[in-house]
């Protein structure tokens, strides 16, 4: 218990120090601010033809009302029990086409640099809500493993099953990538709730809905997904024939 609540007093630290960063006003501010600058600077020099942000909002036109949808909380007793030690011994495993595989703590993606965002999330049933997120980007994960030159996809192994089939979803390079990619575990300035997929989810921001995958417990790294489940890159895309493209 003590440790979750001084995860969450860093949380609150990094709320702190991106409000300061917005109006620029203290020192340590600055300094999270220029090593931001340098990571997005670096992304999008990467990224050059998909490189567009997608909107930000303010504070102000944030969505009163969330709605959670799909899975609200993975019945696995793997996820249960990690949950009912507050993700103490939860780790993110980083694997595949990687130098160095990985097993990331909670603690150890949160002192990572931090990005925060209000960004408008649209599902494909017809709804959208605008949110603010907290988490670390996915490119400085990715290059923390040493992604291999085969790399083409990132995907995402979830917690939570949907009629007995494991959520996942993959994204290609370009948005792993992207600036406004990020491994969420705050919302709205709480750490992430249950409905929404504690302890981390994907946030990708400027595809839809359904590839914003939840209680993300393994990233793999991966050239192709035609062996992987049905195939076509992610739950929905399996099950539904929702495009894997899912660009807005
Ligand atoms: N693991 C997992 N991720 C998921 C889903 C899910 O059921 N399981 N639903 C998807 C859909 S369709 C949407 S719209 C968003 C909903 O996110 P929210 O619950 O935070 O609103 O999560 C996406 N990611
Ligand atoms: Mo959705």
């Amino acid at each position: 218990m003590i440790r979750r609540r001084n995860m969450l007093a860093g949380l609150g630290a990094g709320l702190t120090l991106s409000a300061c960063e917005k109006i620029g006003s203290t020192a340590p501010a600055q300094k999270l601010l220029s090593s931001t600058d340098r990571f997005t600077l670096a992304a999008q020099r990467l990224v050059t033809d998909r490189a567009a942000l997608a909107p930000e909002y303010s504070e102000a036109e944030m969505s009163p009302i969330f709605r959670a949808n799909g899975s609200r909380e993975p019945a696995s007793p793997e996820w249960q029990a990690h949950r009912a030690n507050g993700f103490r011994t939860w780790r993110l495993a980083v694997r595949g086409l990687v130098a160095r595989p990985l097993n990331l703590s909670l603690p150890t993606l949160m002192a990572m640099p931090r990005r925060v965002q209000i960004t408008k999330h649209d599902c494909v049933e017809g709804w959208s809500a605008i949110g603010k997120w907290h988490g670390v980007p996915l490119k400085l994960v990715l290059d923390r493993a040493g992604v291999s030159d085969r790399a083409r996809y990132v995907l995402f192994r979830c917690a939570d099953a949907i009629r007995g089939v494991p959520y996942y979803e993959s994204i290609d390079m370009v948005e792993a990538l992207h600036p406004q990619t990020i491994l969420a575990y705050g919302m709205n300035g709480q750490m992430l709730p249950t409905a929404h997929g504690a302890p981390l989810r994907l946030r990708t921001e400027r595809q839809l809905g359904y590839k914003h995958a939840k209680y993300v417990m393994a990233i793999e790294v991966i050239d192709s997904f035609k062996d992987i489940a049905g195939g076509k890159g992610g739950y929905w895309e399996d099950v539904s024939g929702y495009e894997w493209w899912a660009g807005i």
